[in-house]
């Protein structure tokens, strides 16, 4: 089951409030959630938290510590051992459940396809796609073009992913590593870090609009679970 984002954040939080009583009780409430089908983490490097063996282990785990915290000889919650014991698990039962929102996830390989072109500048023959742009003086579509007369060795125009410009491959290389055919290109990123990504593109030229508005922007990049 996937949540939406405000939902997400709210479950998250009860988590954390969870593993900040009850270490062992956080993780637990996410593998049986889990291994209930209330949270699908199949497609997720935390699949192995819906197995059966983790179920067990950190449920007998949250039983034990319901009866050790009753001992007088328990140390208190904040000591740094039980309290990086809560930080691990309470990010751990965090991260399952948020897994399956629609976020990616750090380490996990995504396939990028990007297609489609959009207008640069102000003349009606600039366009760009997610690699490669022609301009009014130079119809030829290019990989590499600077349209800034102060940054002449710069790429602009690209599509950019999370800040980072991609280096992404045509779908039809129809000359120079460019796509002029259906302006596809497809790139396999593995973010470094769980979250949303942002795409971007880049027009430099100080007279345009910066390519985001909806008249001129029409490459749609979207993103495929790969493996
Ligand atoms: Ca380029
Ligand atoms: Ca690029």
């Amino acid at each position: 089951m996937r949540y939406s984002f405000p939902v997400t954040l709210l479950l998250s939080l009860l988590i954390g409030v969870v593993a900040g009583s009850r270490a062992m009780m956080a993780p637990a409430a996410a593998t049986w959630a889990a291994r209930l089908g209330a949270i699908d983490l199949a497609p997720t490097p935390l699949a192995f938290m819906a197995s059966p063996v983790t179920l067990w282990i950190f449920t007998v785990l949250a039983l034990v510590e319901l009866v050790t915290d009753q001992l007088p000889s328990t140390p208190s919650r904040t000591v740094p051992v039980q309290f990086g014991t809560r930080l691990l698990t309470g990010g751990l039962s965090g991260a399952a459940i948020a897994a399956p929102s629609g976020a990616l996830v750090a380490g996990t390989p995504y396939l990028i396809e990007a297609s489609g072109t959009w207008r640069y500048g102000e003349n009606a023959a600039s366009s760009a796609d997610a690699e490669c742009s022609r301009a009014a003086a130079d119809g030829t579509w290019r990989r590499d073009r600077s349209v800034h007369p102060w940054d002449p060795t710069s790429d602009h125009l690209d599509l950019y992913v999370d800040g980072t410009d991609l280096l992404s491959d045509p779908d039809t290389d129809t000359g120079g590593q460019c796509d002029t055919a259906t302006h596809t290109y497809r790139y396999v990123y593995k973010p470094w870090r769980s979250g949303r990504v942002t795409f971007a593109t880049w027009d430099p030229t100080t007279s345009a609009s910066n390519g985001s508005s909806p008249s001129s922007a029409s490459v749609s990049p979207r993103t495929v679970q790969a493996f």
